[in-house]
């Protein structure tokens, strides 16, 4: 019964884990498969310079853009939209930009298509906040653009995280650092993602790599339903 016990509880453990859910995860190792370009004048690329895959090569470059608005960006819709306890992850490279950021997006239709119930960025910002950290946006039912505590530190990699659960908290952090933790009344799931601006940057390009979009266990619910069971057993045996 003991060695039951066990491997009940390695189960456990495994099952949990395989809930931890990845929805999407993107290296731009083989190409830039299911995301459209806002087309226009100046357009992302797949660049060798630089890439945080292991065994990688490639990152997706946001152009250098003192042309023009409404281009120089990335979209791509989510199958479906996700649960609300989502995070999203991914690698960052700025050389300096005045406003490049990743977008988090909420349409009532899914993907792109409906009204945007939701838009979450984390990036560098230029109007409005300290031009010294990094800084975040929740749209609706939230604080707007508003700062981190962390210093922008261009010119390296830094991995940007952003969580949200069931409640409305969300919290966003740089290289495992919490820095800022925020709310919004507006609570939804992910219908789609955006890689870039889209505005001018100030002729600074940034990179995007290893973006990965996935769904937060709820300990509690897991511990109960996936841990419970090896124990009810015991019991009743
Ligand atoms: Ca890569």
């Amino acid at each position: 019964m003991g060695r039951l016990l066990i491997a009940g509880i390695v189960i456990c453990f495994l099952t949990a884990n395989v809930q931890a859910t990845v929805v999407l995860w993107e290296d731009w190792e083989s190409g830039t498969d299911g995301w459209v370009d806002l087309s226009g004048t100046v357009v992302p690329t797949l660049s060798n310079e630089q890439n945080t895959t292991p065994g990688g090569t490639y990152s997706l470059k946001v152009q250098g853009n003192t042309i023009g608005n409404s281009m120089n960006a990335l979209d791509r819709n989510l199958d479906a939209a996700t649960a609300v306890n989502w995070y999203v992850e991914w690698s960052f490279f700025d050389t300096g930009a005045t406003r490049e950021y990743l977008q988090i997006r909420s349409y009532s239709e899914g993907g792109s298509s409906g009204a945007l119930q939701q838009l979450i960025s984390f990036g560098v910002y230029n109007a409005g906040v300290d031009l010294t950290v990094y800084n975040a946006r929740v749209t609706n039912g939230g604080v707007g653009w508003t700062n981190t505590t962390i210093r922008r530190v261009p010119n390296v990699w830094h991995t940007m995280r952003v969580e949200q659960d069931e409640a409305g908290n969300l919290k966003f952090f740089i290289d495992g650092q919490l820095g800022l933790e925020t709310t919004t009344t507006s609570i939804y799931g992910i219908t789609s993602l955006r890689v870039g601006s889209a505005l001018t940057n100030g002729g600074a390009a940034v990179y995007f790599d290893d973006i990965k979009v996935g769904i937060v266990p709820e300990p509690a619910t897991l511990a109960l339903l996936l841990c419970g069971l090896p124990f009810l057993r015991r019991r009743s045996a």
